[in-house]
């Protein structure tokens, strides 16, 4: 049940949430609180019946949910790219593109509130001051993962590619997973299982390449899910490992790169916001952001630079100050990570054609997204780097660096790690033949991946999260984006605008409306942006709207400490729910 402290909290924080979010609006607590609130038109009451039918198996669709990892932005061609990504870019034809779309700036941060719709911090999976959290944190009991919410709705779950979740995947509600958990090599992994059972090393001779590999396993699962629950829903989790670095990629992809990047990165970058505008993503600016000469890899490995050799550089200078040298090296790095997001895009293909083949098509809600921007890091790991091996191949070891993920996450700032924008904005592609009007224009409103457990779980029960569905934990901070596919549906929008909160390794953002403040750093001092002309967060007024300052930085504590305090509650009891 609810108590005060959940009403209350409704009630400041989750307002805006609230009033578009169907799902709370069937709680009747939450109808009091907003009849009190005085903040809604009877029109919303019209919300409120609460249907009580089983779900119908024959209109549940199926969910396939791409991850890729460390993508930046504009690295798809139906984002700006010149890297050949004609899979996605159909996908996006026939779908729709989110211009406004977020994750939380690293790995496993996003996979966890992904899989469970909530912030990371209040689930213990990023850290929390005082609490047993971050990359090793275990998750509270209530925070259960998509999977186990959606079985009992008659839904079978299979996961494919990085995990990065605390507890194994068939733990955790999915009934098949394949699990890549060696990170630094593309080509031949050492630490890989199949349903959490060791498989053994991949050997010189074998020809995997974790993208291939990865969408093989998804396939397999999808056709094991049509010989044995061939009347029933599924939701693929497939979690690709490119483009992160390690940069390796086939050798023909790479060699057909080498020629496009030899152009430089202030020309390529130009190149890039010239055809994102063209694509109804000029976001009101004049100008991408002012790449930020001083700004390095978030980590200094000062070793890993000099077993780079001279070619290396770890800051993103003008591309003219480059040696010939250092042209040449940046250069081939570029062409390996196109060469990734094309194999990739290659092997989402093949996917794609098994759901047509399967008759899966038409009724599949596919998403597709990326867990964090383009990173900036630069380190040597694995089995080394041998300078003179062929970049991109296995005895490689190369990152992108932040020259080119300037690039990658054109026209915004900073990288992953960052909660600028470069280091959160995802591009999101939604494609649903049953349900998805194909539009050009992206859709704007910002999204955050918290709401995706909320969309999925409205879609698979037909009606959405209300008290009747027994969920433990406190109320989900995210909200559906469904009515987003039929812009035809009749809907009230909420005029509140939407809070969105991130904290990363002292990094710290609040996007409310289009207002923003960001802060880069632990001890540093926040800046405030106006997103709606300005999202390239180029200037700060802070000083000119101290008022609007005081009111986010007031609010992002707020919201840091509920988090806080919720990450430190394991007893389901204890919980406002
Ligand atoms: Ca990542």
């Amino acid at each position: 049940m609810i108590h005060l402290g959940g009403l209350q909290k409704i009630r400041t924080i989750e307002l805006s949430n609230l009033i578009t979010q169907k799902t709370m609006l069937r709680h009747p607590l939450a109808r009091v609180a907003l009849l009190f609130s005085g903040l809604v038109s009877s029109l919303f009451i019209f919300d409120f019946e609460v249907s009580s039918s089983e779900p119908d198996a024959s209109a549940q669709p199926n969910f396939l949910v791409i991850l890729c990892d460390d993508l930046g932005y504009s690295d798809l061609g139906c984002y700006g790219s010149e890297i050949s990504t004609p899979n996605l870019d159909a996908l996006a034809a026939s779908g729709k593109r989110f211009s406004h779309f977020y994750n939380t700036a690293r790995c496993w941060p996003t996979r966890s509130a992904l899989l469970t719709g909530y912030y990371a911090q209040q689930i213990r999976r990023d850290t929390v001051p005082g609490v047993k959290s971050g990359g090793q944190g275990q998750r509270p009991s209530w925070a259960k993962l998509l999977p186990e919410r959606i079985a009992p709705l008659g839904y079978h779950s299979y996961h494919s590619g990085k995990w990065h979740v605390d507890g194994l995947p068939t733990k955790n509600g999915f009934e098949k997973s394949y699990s890549l958990q060696d990170h630094d090599r593309h080509f031949h992994p050492k630490n890989h299982t199949l349903d959490d059972k060791p498989l053994p090393a991949v050997g010189p001779e074998d020809s995997y390449y974790s993208s291939t590999h990865i969408a093989s396993r998804a396939i397999e699962q999808l056709q094991y899910h049509e010989n044995n629950h061939q009347d029933k829903p599924f939701f693929s989790f497939v979690a690709f490992t490119a483009p992160h670095f390690p940069l390796h990629a086939p050798k023909e992809l790479v060699d057909k790169y080498r020629p496009t990047y030899q152009a430089g990165w202030n020309q390529i970058r130009q190149q890039r916001w010239l055809k994102m505008q063209s694509k109804g993503l000029d976001f009101g600016l004049a100008h991408p952001s002012q790449v930020e000469a001083e700004v390095g890899p978030p980590y200094d490995f000062p070793e890993a630079i000099k077993k780079l050799g001279l070619g290396e550089i770890n800051r993103p200078l003008d591309w003219e100050s480059l040696t010939t040298q250092q042209k040449e090296f940046q250069a081939d790095k570029m062409a390996v990570h196109a060469g990734m997001v094309e194999a990739m895009d290659t092997q989402i293909g093949r996917i794609l054609d098994h759901l047509k083949n399967s008759g899966r098509w038409e009724n599949t809600l596919v998403l597709f997204l990326s867990d964090n921007g383009a990173s900036a890091e630069i380190m040597v790991r694995g089995d080394g780097h041998n300078p003179s091996a062929s970049p991109g191949s296995p005895e490689s070891y190369l990152c992108l660096g932040p020259g080119w993920s300037s690039v990658s996450n054109t026209p915004f700032r900073r990288h992953k790690t960052w909660v600028h924008e470069g280091g959160i904005a995802t591009p999101m592609i939604v494609h649903w033949p049953a349900k998805i009007k194909p539009q050009d224009k992206p859709i704007s409103k910002p999204y955050h991946v918290i709401d995706i457990v909320p969309t999925l779980y409205g879609l698979a029960s037909q009606e959405g999260i209300n008290a009747n569905t027994g969920w433990l934990g406190p109320d989900l901070p995210g909200k559906s984006f469904a009515h987003e596919f039929d812009p035809s549906e009749d809907r009230i929008d909420s005029k509140a605008p939407r809070v969105l909160w991130w904290q990363h390794e002292g990094n710290r953002a609040l996007r409310v409306g289009d207002l923003k403040i960001v802060a880069a750093g632990k001890d540093s001092t926040w800046e405030l942006y106006d997103l709606a002309k300005d999202r390239a967060e180029s200037e700060n007024i802070a000083q000119k709207q101290p008022q609007d300052l005081d009111r986010l930085v007031n609010q992002w504590n707020e919201l840091t400490e509920q988090f806080r305090k919720q990450a430190i509650d394991d007893s389901p009891q204890g919980i406002d729910r």
